[in-house]
């Protein structure tokens, strides 16, 4: 049993994550926040409620988090994931049920790690590092006490922002170099392996075919990434992220990952937000991170398509 927290901005493939990791038995969800990204944090706070609500979530602690990242002006990804920041196509989504609890998520953050056995927390941010980095500043404790970070984002190929950069990283580099720097392992399920979990039509048909409201809602999520992945990036299938990282927790085997150090760009013109992965020599024995790398796409399927049956 992994006890994780989902830092996350859904954001279609947040949802599946979410999803994935409550619907697993092998993963306890203790809490979800949310960080400003692919949409402003009202938003993707709006949507995780939704999801919380169809999923018959409500006991799931939610809390919302920062709002902007540490250095820049806030960027969101309404190309990618439309106007409310989790478009659905065909799907009727209700105002939403499940609540927010009040405090803000950093300081949750800090509670729920210093309140547990060190080492049984895992970090899972789906969404920009901001809400972590501060987490790590306000209560540095906490990095000899979490598990690991496990998190969605980079790229060690090419970025999908910028030609450099991948999305999250983009959106708060600061934030993320603190979190690729402090004294943790951090695993990063980046673009390399990301864009092998294509939601192809036979995977919505596995979603279809469940007759479940939260089928139902998945083939509407993936409905609208499709067509906006087409049109943004030229994708026929679009990459369903964020439940890379938490498959990763729940079958190490799903995901392949190579041990290399990895640092954040911050100051170039044309890479800034580029996760930068040394592969020149093997890795030295003080290394604590590592980057994923190949994706077994019909194992991760099956794991996400029974975590959706049995949310029912
Ligand atoms: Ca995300």
């Amino acid at each position: 049993m992994r006890s994780i927290i989902l830092d996350c901005d859904p954001g279609h493939d947040d949802a599946v994550a979410i999803l994935l990791a409550a619907g697993n038995p092998s993963i306890d969800l203790l809490g979800i926040t949310t960080v400003g990204g692919n949409h402003t944090l009202d938003k993707v706070t709006h949507n995780a409620r939704q999801v919380l609500a169809i999923a018959g979530l409500d006991d799931v602690p939610l809390r919302a988090g920062a709002t902007r990242p540490l250095l820049r002006p806030v960027e969101t990804a309404e190309g990618i994931h439309g106007d409310s920041g989790m478009e659905v196509h065909g799907y009727e989504l209700s105002e939403p049920a499940a609540p927010v609890a009040e405090g803000h998520a950093v300081q949750w953050i800090i509670d729920t790690i210093m309140a547990r056995e060190p080492g049984t927390v895992t970090l899972v941010p789906t969404g920009p590092l901001t809400n972590i980095a501060l987490a790590a500043r306000l209560e540095p404790r906490i990095v000899g006490r979490v598990r690991e970070v496990v998190l969605m984002g980079g790229a060690f190929g090419t970025g999908n922002w910028t030609a450099s950069a991948e999305f999250n990283i983009a959106a708060d580099p600061e934030a993320a170099q603190i979190v690729f720097r402090e004294d943790w392992p951090v695993t990063m399920v980046g673009l390399d392996l990301t864009h092998q979990a294509l939601a192809t039509p036979e995977v919505e048909a596995r979603f279809a075919s469940l007759g479940t409201d939260v089928g139902d809602f998945v083939v509407a999520l993936f409905g609208a990434f499709r067509t906006n992945y087409r049109d943004a990036q030229g994708f026929v299938d679009p990459p369903v992220h964020d439940p890379c990282a938490v498959a990763y927790l729940i079958d190490p085997d799903v995901v392949e990952t190579v041990r290399v150090p990895v640092d954040v760009e911050t100051r170039g013109e044309l890479t800034a937000g580029r996760t930068v992965a040394d592969f020149r020599a093997p890795a030295p024995a003080d290394c604590r991170t590592q980057v994923a790398t190949q994706l077994d796409a019909p194992r991760f399927w099956d794991l996400v398509v029974d975590a959706a049956r049995a949310l029912g």
